[in-house]
């Protein structure tokens, strides 16, 4: 039988993982951390018992977090990424020749260690001379920024520890102050099939601070249920069209323009999760 890894991804569904070797195990300041070897899906980050990222997987997420608000602005200078810690969303954001500064804010430097260790293939981008990284609170580092940013991604994990402010109203008000006036942003926001009043209450808030929000969807199948969505909160530029062509050399295994535009068509009960429109005041669902 061997030794299995199950993620309970709610108290009635688990995801498991025939294991080869345990790379890391630690308790970190901030979470439980490991790195671990599934025979199915290659090596996988865990924290706090969530999975957070594989090697077969990875690129559904880190493509479409990054390519879509990137491509949707016409030239992408400075990007932060708030969480990330593994590098995989600096190492897509560097295939963007117009940006000349990737800052990765991330709290947990034990995950940045593990990963440039274990993860490679993942971490690479966070040697490349145009990634800065800061090993701290993302939260607060937002707060300091003003007018700086053009894109700034939410890669994060779900909305419990560490990462519970990055869902709040008050957050997403930091993260327009610190966008320049064109700026746009995207934020990881779970399920829809299992986490449908957390993506109500996120879509809401979003949609109270920026004057374009939209959401889409991909495919990422060691998350819970395999249908994810990302919010993008927008100041001026529609996030759904592409609107420059992928760069001489550019490189994807998901991300097309297709997909870009694709992603935004969603299905009846998507659509209807968020067309109630901005929560009002304590209605959010975090
Ligand atoms: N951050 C989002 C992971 C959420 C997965 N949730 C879960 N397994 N319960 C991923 C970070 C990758 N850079």
């Amino acid at each position: 039988m061997g030794i299995w890894f199950t993620e309970n991804q709610t108290r009635d569904l688990s995801l498991s993982f025939r294991l080869g070797k345990t790379l890391r195990r630690e308790r970190t300041p901030y979470q439980d951390l490991a790195v671990v070897e599934t025979l199915q899906y290659g090596r996988m980050l865990v924290l706090d018992g969530a999975v957070q990222t594989t090697e077969k997987d990875e690129f559904v997420y880190h493509e479409m977090i990054t390519h879509v608000p990137l491509f949707a602005h016409p030239a992408p200078k400075r990007v932060l990424v708030v969480g990330g810690g593994d590098g995989g969303a600096i190492r897509e954001i560097l295939k963007h020749p117009t940006v000349e500064e990737a800052v990765l804010a991330e709290i947990d430097e034990r995950v940045i260690a593990a990963a440039r260790e274990f993860l490679p293939g993942i971490s690479q981008g966070l040697s490349d001379p145009r990634a800065k990284i800061m090993v701290g609170d993302g939260i607060e580092h937002v707060r300091q920024a003003r007018g700086v940013y053009d894109v700034i991604i939410v890669d994060s994990t779900d909305p419990i520890g560490p990462a519970v402010g990055l869902f709040a109203r008050e957050f997403y008000q930091s993260v327009f102050e610190a966008l320049k006036e064109d700026g746009l942003f995207v934020a990881q926001t779970e399920s829809p099939f299992l986490n449908a009043d957390l993506i109500k209450g996120v879509y809401g808030n979003i949609a109270s601070v920026f004057p374009l929000t939209r959401l889409y969807l991909a495919v990422v199948p060691t998350y819970p249920s395999g249908l994810w969505s990302f919010t993008v909160g927008s100041k001026k530029y529609a996030p759904t069209e592409p609107v420059r062509q992928p760069p001489e050399g550019f490189t994807s295994r998901y991300y097309t323009p297709a997909i870009h535009r694709s992603a935004f068509v969603l299905p009846r009960f998507v659509e209807e999760l968020i067309a109630a429109g901005p929560a009002k005041d304590g209605e959010a669902s975090v």
